[in-house]
């Protein structure tokens, strides 16, 4: 069923607090945490407490969630304060995109400059 927990899903682990996470926001829907691989002086993750693969599958399945992590995602970059020195909100998508956890997240990134492309 779309939306259920998934036993092997490291994100479902961290939404039930079998994983230790660095959350800095949660709602009704969504978690946000701290990258354990930051990338930037800002990298958190924005995640549904659902279980959707990626960000496509999120949407289709449960727009209003999508919504919410991406409200969140506003959230955090002003609670960072990268909200107007500029950030970057990424979905990766597949493997080909460099996704390696396939619970749907957003990366908010931000604190230092962000080039154009992406690599
Ligand atoms: O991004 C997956 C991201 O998840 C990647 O930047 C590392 C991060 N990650 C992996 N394990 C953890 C834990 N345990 N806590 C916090 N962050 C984590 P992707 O877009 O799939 O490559």
């Amino acid at each position: 069923m779309p939306g259920e927990p998934q036993a092997d899903c490291l994100f479902c682990k961290i939404v039930a607090k079998e994983i230790p996470a660095t959350v800095v926001r949660e709602s009704e829907t969504t978690l946000a945490f701290r990258d354990i691989n930051p990338q930037a002086p800002t990298h958190v993750l924005v995640i549904p407490k659902a279980h959707h693969p990626d960000a496509a599958s999120l949407a289709a399945a449960d727009p209003q969630a999508a919504a919410d992590v991406l409200r969140e995602a506003g959230e955090v970059a002003f609670a960072e304060g990268v909200a107007e020195s500029g950030h970057r909100i990424v979905f990766n998508t597949g493997s080909g995109a460099g996704q390696t956890v396939f619970h749907a997240h957003a990366h908010v990134l931000g604190g230092r400059g962000l080039t154009w492309p992406p690599g």
